[in-house]
C-alpha cells in the first residue's frame, strides 16, 4: 500500500496530542476547537485527502482549482456543514465524494475533522532520495536496437489502468493487448518519446516508469520516483541546428515538492532539479507550493512549456545547456492547469480555469499575447485544432464548469480580425474535462464526465467542423461507469473512448460513419482513463 509522505512527526503530535488546537485557540480569528484525531486515524485522513483534495486544493490547502480549506478557514464552518460540503460536493463544480461511492460516512466525518487541523507539512524530495529510488531494469546496451517484433509502433496505444497502477499497450491495427506494466499510484497519463520508442508514464506518487516498445513484450525498462506527488511527464522534442535532442531527456512536473525534475530520457537517471517555488505573477507573493501542472515540449526549439498554476507563470525551460539554464518567466493568470499548441505549434493555449480564462503565448517571440474569458472553468486537456469554413483555423475548450464547448480564432497571421476572439459556443451533454479532434475527420468529440446525472456523465457529444453551429449530436456510449477522454488512431478514422470504472472498456467508433466499431472489455480493463496513440503524441495532433 502507497505512503504517500511520511509524516511531519511535530504536525502529527500537535494534532494527536490536542496541542494544535491550544494553539489555535489562541488566535481570535479561529471560530471553534479542532477535535483530535488518533495517530492512526491521521495517517488515514491524510490519505484520504491526497487521494480525494490534494489536487484542487493543494497540498497546503491553499487553494487552486478549489478554494483555500486552511484550518483557519475551517474552524468557521461546523463539523456537519464540512460533512454535508464533502459528501454532497458543490454546485461550484466539486464532486460529491459520498454520492459517488467513493467516501463512506465514516471517511467523510474523519476528513471533515482532519480539515480542521493544520495540514501536515510533506516532506523534501531531493536528489539523494530520487537516487534511491532509481532502477534500471534493463541498461541500454542490453536494449534491442531495433523492434523485436512486426507491430506497427506508430499505431500502438498507451491505455492507462487507473486503480490498478498500471498501463495497458494495445495494437492499434489488430486491437489486441500487447502488454500490461505495472506503474506508478494511480497512474496519470503517458507520454511518448520523440522518436516514438519509449513510452513514459508518471503516478500521482511521482514515480516514472519507461516502457520500451521494441520489446517483444513491452517492458518497464527504467523507474524512478521523481517527486512525491505528480501529474506531469515530458520528453525533449528538438532536432535542429542546436543538436538531436530527441529522447535525451525527460522532465517530470511534481505537485509535491514543488519542483521539476530532468531526467536521462534513455535511463531514467535524475539529473537536475529545478524548484518552482517563487512569487505570483500579479501580487508577487511568495507562494510556498507552486505546482507544475501542463508540461509541453516545443518542436521548434530546446524547450518545455511549463505551467505554473499557483504563481500563473508559464516558463520556458531551455535545456540546451543544463549547467548553464535558461528560464523565460512570462506573467500570465492564476490558476494554470492544462493546455496545448495551436495547429502549428507556436502557441500554448493555457487553462487559467479559476479565472475561467484561456491565456496565450507565443513561443517564437517567447512572449504572452493575451488571455480571454470562454466559460466557467475551461479544461481543454490538450485542446482541439481544426479549420473552420467561415472563420479559418480555430481552437476550443470544454469546460469543467458548465456543459459548454467555445470556439475561438487561432490564427492570428491568416485571420487577424478573429484571433483569440470567441467566436462560437454550444452546448454539450454536461460539464467535461476533454474535447479531441484529427485533421482527417470531419468531427470533433467532447465528453460529459462531470454531469451530476447518471446518464449524462455516458454521453458524447459530435459536432460537425463544416457547420459547427448546427450545435451536437449527443448520445450515450454506456449504462455504467464514467465516459472520458478520446484518442484518435494514426489514421485518423477511429476514435477510442474510455469507460471509467472497474468493469471499464474502450469503446472504439468509426469515425466517418459515427458507428461502434469495437469494445475493447475483457478482465483485464480495469479503470481505464486517458489512453496515447504513439504517433500522434509524439507530433502532437489534436
Ligand atoms: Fe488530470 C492531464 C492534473 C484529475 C485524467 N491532469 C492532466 C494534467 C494535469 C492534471 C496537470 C496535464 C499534464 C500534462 O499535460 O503535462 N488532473 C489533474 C489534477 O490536479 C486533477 C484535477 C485532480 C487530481 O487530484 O488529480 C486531475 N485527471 C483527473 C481525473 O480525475 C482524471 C479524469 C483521471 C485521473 O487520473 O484521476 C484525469 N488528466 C487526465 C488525463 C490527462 C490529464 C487523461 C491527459 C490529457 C491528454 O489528452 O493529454
Amino acid at each position: 500500500m502507497r505512503k504517500p509522505f511520511l509524516f511531519l512527526i511535530l504536525a502529527m503530535a500537535l494534532g494527536t496530542l490536542g496541542l494544535g488546537s491550544t494553539l489555535l485557540a489562541a488566535d481570535d480569528a479561529v471560530a471553534a476547537e479542532p477535535e483530535t484525531l488518533s495517530a492512526a486515524d491521521f495517517e488515514q485522513a491524510e490519505n484520504l485527502y491526497f487521494d480525494r483534495c490534494s489536487g484542487c486544493h493543494g497540498t497546503l490547502r491553499k487553494g487552486a482549482t478549489g478554494p483555500n480549506i486552511t484550518d483557519e478557514k475551517m474552524l468557521k464552518k461546523s463539523l456537519a456543514e464540512l460533512e454535508t460540503m464533502i459528501f454532497d460536493g458543490t454546485d461550484a463544480g466539486m464532486p460529491g465524494w459520498g454520492r459517488t461511492g467513493e467516501l463512506d460516512k465514516a471517511q467523510t466525518t474523519l476528513l471533515a475533522k482532519f480539515l480542521q487541523l493544520p495540514p501536515p507539512i510533506p516532506p523534501e524530495w531531493g536528489m539523494k532520495d530520487i537516487k534511491g529510488t532509481h532502477k534500471i531494469h534493463t541498461p541500454v546496451a542490453e536494449r534491442p536496437v531495433k523492434p523485436e517484433h512486426k507491430r506497427n509502433i506508430d499505431n500502438e496505444f498507451g491505455v492507462i489502468l487507473r486503480d490498478a497502477g498500471q498501463g495497458a499497450i494495445i495494437d492499434g491495427d489488430t486491437k489486441k493487448l500487447v502488454g500490461i506494466v505495472d506503474t506508478g499510484y494511480a497512474v496519470h497519463i503517458f507520454r511518448v518519446s520523440a522518436t516514438g520508442r519509449y513510452f513514459y508514464t508518471i503516478g500521482r506518487d511521482g514515480k516514472v516508469s519507461l516502457i520500451d516498445n521494441f520489446a517483444d513484450k513491452p517492458k518497464v525498462v527504467a523507474e524512478t520516483r521523481a517527486c512525491l506527488d505528480a501529474r506531469s511527464v515530458e520528453v525533449s522534442k528538438y532536432k535542429g541546428p542546436k543538436g538531436d535532442f530527441n529522447d535525451t531527456y525527460a522532465v517530470v512536473g511534481c505537485y509535491w515538492p514543488p519542483q521539476m525534475v530532468v531526467l536521462d530520457g534513455k535511463s531514467l537517471e535524475p539529473l537536475k532539479i529545478i524548484s518552482t517555488r517563487s512569487n505570483t505573477y500579479d501580487t508577487n507573493e511568495y507562494h510556498p507550493e507552486p505546482r507544475v501542472a501542463t508540461i509541453v515540449a516545443s518542436h521548434h526549439d530546446t524547450e518545455w512549456v511549463v505551467a505554473i498554476k499557483e504563481t500563473g507563470m508559464v516558463w520556458l525551460v531551455d535545456y540546451e545547456d543544463l549547467d548553464n539554464l535558461k528560464i523565460t518567466q512570462i506573467e500570465t493568470e492564476r490558476f494554470l492547469h492544462d493546455g496545448g499548441f495551436d495547429a502549428t505549434g507556436r502557441y500554448l493555449l493555457i487553462a487559467a480555469n479559476m479565472r475561467d480564462q484561456m491565456a496565450v503565448i507565443d513561443l517564437q517571440e517567447k512572449k504572452f499575447v493575451t488571455k480571454f474569458e470562454t466559460g466557467v472553468k475551461p479544461h481543454p486537456g490538450r485542446g482541439a485544432n481544426w479549420v473552420d469554413p467561415v472563420y479559418g483555423p480555430v481552437s476550443a475548450t470544454t469546460h469543467l464548469g458548465e456543459g459548454k464547448i467555445t470556439v475561438y480564432g487561432s490564427d492570428p497571421e491568416g485571420h487577424p480580425q478573429h484571433a483569440w476572439k470567441v467566436l462560437y459556443e454550444e452546448d454539450t451533454a454536461g460539464p467535461g474535462l476533454f474535447l479531441k479532434t484529427h485533421p482527417n475527420s470531419k468531427y470533433i468529440w467532447t465528453d460529459s464526465t462531470l454531469a451530476k446525472d447518471e446518464g449524462d456523465n455516458q454521453k458524447v457529444c459530435v459536432f460537425e467542423k463544416a457547420n459547427f453551429k448546427k450545435g451536437a449530436k449527443c448520445w450515450q456510449v454506456a449504462d455504467h461507469g464514467k465516459v472520458v477522454h478520446f484518442e484518435y488512431n494514426k489514421k485518423g478514422d477511429e476514435v477510442w473512448i474510455s469507460v471509467w470504472d472497474n468493469d471499464g472498456e474502450m469503446i472504439i467508433y468509426n469515425d466517418k460513419t459515427l458507428k461502434e466499431k469495437k469494445r475493447i472489455n475483457e478482465d483485464w480493463m480495469r479503470t481505464p482513463t486517458g489512453k496515447w496513440n504513439i504517433y500522434n503524441t509524439v507530433h502532437d495532433i489534436y
